[in-house]
């Protein structure tokens, strides 16, 4: 059987080993997310046709109107997860606080937390361009047999168990990590099986394309508008090009295959930047790093962040090594003039 072949599944059981104490919970956990993914790109490569683009009405904790594929791949993930007694709590940028699962016995037995952006770059939905899901997969902190609490969302990065995000583009792709590397699966929609179509996954130490909305280019710090003009300048393999679709696991997918850098920084209007620690930043960041890349604030690695808010923003940039340090050296240097 050609490595190709491999399907997720057997992936799955081939290295379940590879996580030590999970009994079988964790394999059932990524099992869940590749069926709701499945239903979701179903969704979503029929949203042209059914009545589900377009704003569901709603306006959800970030201010955004909720778009119909919003919620309904938020209850897709969320009703997946929830019939399988695996998790004992799950955040969702579509929800304002945390969902608390009680599990079959009501004996919250469960031993697994999720946080997760149900649809990245729901923006793109209506002019048919490409979205995402990220998610984010902890185990809890407090006692085993009591109601999940906030401190049990609010760790690190760092303590992260698992993260990925599927990409619904002209393919369906899961790519994620148990902290052994990083894999990506191709959905077969025919068949309904996701096959092993990206192994091993190791983003390029250096990288010529380069992710930020340039229009912000004016709010942004005086470090990341001086690394930006040393993207475009003519000199050696430069000026880079400049890729941005408006999601972030899309523009983030693409950068770890080529090799690149995404930036969402800080700005004179959202002095946090845009993205969202827990459920954006923290799984690109551990997906990123698995794969050889790095994520930073500006400053500090972004998984060694304490998260102190379930919604807290975060600047973020992340990608090709050789590139995030050369960030790093831009921000420092202005910071010191
Ligand atoms: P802007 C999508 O809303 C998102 O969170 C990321 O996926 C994406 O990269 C970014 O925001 C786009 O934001 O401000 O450039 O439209």
């Amino acid at each position: 059987m050609t490595r190709k072949s491999r399907t997720l599944g057997e992936f799955i059981i081939e290295n379940q080993s590879d996580f030590p104490y999970a009994n079988g919970e964790l394999s059932r956990l990524i099992n869940s997310i590749r069926l709701a993914a499945k239903v979701v790109s179903h969704k979503v490569n029929k949203a042209g046709l059914v009545d589900i683009t377009g704003a569901a009405g709603e306006v959800n904790i970030q201010g955004e109107n909720q778009q119909k594929l919003d919620v309904f791949a938020n209850e897709t993930f969320i009703n997946s997860l929830v019939n399988r007694e695996i998790v004992c709590g799950i955040a969702s940028e579509e929800n304002d606080s945390f969902i608390t699962i009680k599990g079959q016995n009501k004996d919250h037995k469960n031993k697994y937390i999720l946080l997760m952006d149900p649809l990245d770059g729901s923006s793109n939905i209506d002019v048919n361009a490409s979205v995402g899901t990220v998610f984010s997969i902890y185990r809890r902190v407090t006692p085993v047999g009591t109601p999940v609490t906030m401190e049990d969302f609010l760790q690190p990065g760092n303590l992260q168990v698992a993260a990925g995000y599927i990409v619904y583009g002209t393919s369906t792709i899961l790519v994620y990590s148990t902290g052994n590397g990083v894999n990506g699966f191709t959905l077969n929609p025919a068949l309904g099986t996701y096959y092993l179509s990206h192994p091993d996954i190791k983003i390029p130490e250096d990288g010529t394309i380069y992710s930020v909305n340039e229009g912000h280019y004016r709010r942004f710090p005086q470090g990341i508008k001086n690394y930006i003009k040393y993207c475009q300048e003519e000199k050696g393999n430069r000026p880079y090009t400049s890729r941005y679709i408006g999601s972030l696991a899309n523009d983030m997918h693409r950068n770890l295959l080529k090799g690149g850098i995404y930036m969402y920084p800080s700005s004179s209007k959202a002095p946090k930047g845009k993205l969202r620690l827990l459920y954006e930043c923290n799984p690109i960041a551990f997906i990123v790093e698995q794969a050889g890349g790095k994520a930073i604030d500006g400053y500090q690695r972004i998984l060694d962040i304490k998260p102190t808010e379930l919604h807290e923003r975060i600047p973020f940039v992340c990608g090709s090594s050789n590139m995030v340090d050369k960030v790093e050296e831009f921000m420092k240097e202005a910071d010191e003039n």
